[in-house]
């Protein structure tokens, strides 16, 4: 069975990669489809900016499409970034610019009132029109500064309360283990073997 990972978002298409490799499926990128067309991420909610991706995916390239709609919701300003994540200091996907303003709107925020959550929904579509999905969080503290290398986003700021560390200080594997899109990815896993044996079945 064939997958395309509906993301211009390396980090994402990084980590979605090592979890669909042990299934066994013919993982692409849209780099293998270089005719679809951006999607528009008009959506109020995680969900529907997903199912929107995968289904417009899926029709273009006429293969199952994974998509995977994310963000931070950060507790005391009010869940945002939120859907607007990846753009929340303008256009440009900027990840520094993006931390860089979260750490500007949260000076003096005792750590008491620094909760937030990454969330995480996965879309899998047919060509056929069906789609599915899956959920996934992962709450943490955001901290003053950056902290660690990896990751992509907001994971130098994202401090997971049990390790001590931000998602930028943990291996891949570690990171996935815990994270929102694992999480959500966990459960899309049954989605996928299911496609997969309908498939075969055919
Ligand atoms: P695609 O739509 O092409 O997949 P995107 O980056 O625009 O890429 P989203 O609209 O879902 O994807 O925005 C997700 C943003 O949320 C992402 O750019 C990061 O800023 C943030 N984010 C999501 N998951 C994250 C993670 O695991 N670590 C750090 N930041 C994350």
């Amino acid at each position: 069975m064939r997958i395309v990972v509906a993301t211009r978002n390396r980090g994402k298409l990084e980590e979605l990669a090592v979890m669909l490799g042990p299934l066994g499926v013919d993982v692409r990128s849209l780099e293998d489809y270089p005719h679809v067309p951006e999607v528009v991420e008009d959506g109020k909610t995680f969900a529907e900016n997903a199912v929107k991706k995968a289904r417009e995916v899926a029709g273009a390239t006429g293969e199952i499409a994974l998509a995977d709609d994310s963000g931070l919701e950060v507790d005391c300003l009010g869940g945002a970034p939120g859907v607007h994540s990846a753009r929340f200091a303008g256009e440009g996907k900027d990840d520094r610019a993006n931390n860089e303003k979260l750490i500007r709107l949260m000076e003096g925020v005792p750590r008491e009132k620094r909760g937030a959550c990454f969330k995480c929904v996965v879309a899998l579509a047919v060509p056929e029109g069906r789609v599915y999905t899956a959920e996934g969080a992962c709450r943490g503290i955001i901290g003053d500064k950056p902290r660690g290398n990896g990751g992509f986003g907001y994971d130098p700021l994202f401090i997971v309360p049990d390790l001590g560390k931000t998602f930028a200080e943990l291996d891949m594997d570690v990171k996935n283990a815990v994270s929102h899109r694992g999480k959500a990815f966990a459960r899309a896993r049954e989605i996928i073997a299911g496609l997969a044996a309908g498939r075969e079945g055919r």
